[in-house]
């Protein structure tokens, strides 16, 4: 089994957010989640208690934090204790600007198979039933398989604070839990053929009300990604948010975190992960072709057909900021993009490789 090895995380905390409440919350979770030995007056500092053993592993007690009763879930906080959180931060993905507030992330979502109100889908994602689930992986794989969604921390989990840009033009800040993709990609075991990757997400009409109502969509919810998108160090396969797992109206129980592209590549919710040579056709691109295309990297110099994209409106707090070409990780994306393009991605007409 793999165990993260545990870092002085609480030395880096304090320069990557200033939400004290929620360090607070995080830093009284941990300790309760290590066990009810830990001395209570040092809850109430976060970073004054002593790094735990690195072979104690939470395990799924209740706690219900006062903080947590003003968040907006979907279900109770004891079921988003799983195996593998909370896992350590990881220290290379700093931020720029504060984390968005939990509870202001937990009722500002995109989730079209609930509602296209964002504000209304964490009180419509009830009936949705994450547990238990299985990822189907296949294509061009050598076996295919399924994993188990609460096996995946087996394969090491680790937070990143990560921004994250809509195409509609509001952004926030969030602590995502979950696996590098590329890990996951190995797991799989794809041929040297492969090339794409192609997720799916759930078509549930029974539970899902935007299923119901929007019979005509082309249900359920695809994206993809290249192969060396897929496998690149900033894509998370995300089971967690916020030190817990995800709740529903984030896509439990699993999704996709491309913190680089816009929103709507993230996909929640996954039940296929599947190996491809074709360009995968993508959920918005069918409905809406004449909008951004496969790549659909965040970029200011591509307007919407509707909006310009040079800047973006925090959630929770309104700020208004610059927009960055790949979200301000063209760094850590080296030359996977070597030029900012004018015009928006590319189709299956002008595919970025020669194959
Ligand atoms: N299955 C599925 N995944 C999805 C969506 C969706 O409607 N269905 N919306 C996308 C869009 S447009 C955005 S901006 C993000 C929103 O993620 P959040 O609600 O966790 O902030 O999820 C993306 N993933
Ligand atoms: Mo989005």
């Amino acid at each position: 089994m793999h165990y993260l090895r545990r870092r002085p995380w609480h030395l880096k905390e304090g320069a990557l957010t200033d939400e004290g409440a929620w360090e607070r919350f995080r830093a009284e979770r941990r300790a309760v989640l290590r066990g009810a030995g830990v001395a209570a007056a040092s809850l109430a500092l976060p970073g004054c208690f002593t790094a735990p053993d690195a072979t104690a592993r939470p395990r799924r007690e209740v706690q219900v934090d006062p903080h947590r009763q003003a968040i907006p879930l979907s279900e109770p906080f004891d079921d988003l204790l799983r195996n593998g959180f909370p896992a350590d931060r990881s220290a290379a993905y700093p931020l720029d600007r504060p984390l968005t507030d939990e509870a202001v992330a937990a009722s500002h979502n995109n989730f079209y198979e609930f509602t296209a109100d964002k504000k209304a889908v964490w009180k419509l994602v009830g009936d949705f039933v994450p547990r238990p689930w299985a990822v189907e992986v296949r294509g061009l794989v050598h076996e295919p398989k399924t994993f188990d969604v609460d096996d995946l921390y087996k394969l090491g989990f680790e937070e990143r604070t990560y921004r994250f840009r809509c195409v509609e033009a509001w952004a926030m800040a969030v602590p995502w839990t979950g696996v590098p993709m590329r890990r996951f990609v190995e797991a799989c075991r794809p041929l040297s053929s492969a090339r794409f990757v192609r997720f799916v997400s759930f078509h549930r009409p029974e539970q899902a009300l935007g299923q119901r109502r929007e019979r005509w969509w082309p249900w359920p919810y695809y994206e993809g990604l290249t192969l060396a998108e897929a496998t690149h160090e900033l894509t998370l396969l995300a089971t967690g948010i916020y030190g817990h797992a995800l709740p529903r109206q984030h896509g439990a129980p699993v999704r996709l975190v491309t913190p680089w592209k816009y929103g709507f590549k993230s996909i929640k919710s996954i039940v296929v992960v599947e190996f491809t040579d074709r360009l995968p056709r993508t959920f918005w691109n069918d409905l809406q072709p004449d909008e951004y295309k496969f790549e659909a990297n965040v970029n200011p110099r591509v307007q919407h057909p509707r909006w310009a994209q040079t800047r973006e409106r925090l959630i929770g707090t309104g700020q208004v900021r610059t927009t960055e070409w790949l979200n301000g990780y063209a760094s850590l994306l080296g030359d996977l993009y070597p030029t900012q393009p004018e015009t928006p991605g590319w189709d299956d007409a002008d595919p970025p490789f020669s194959t």
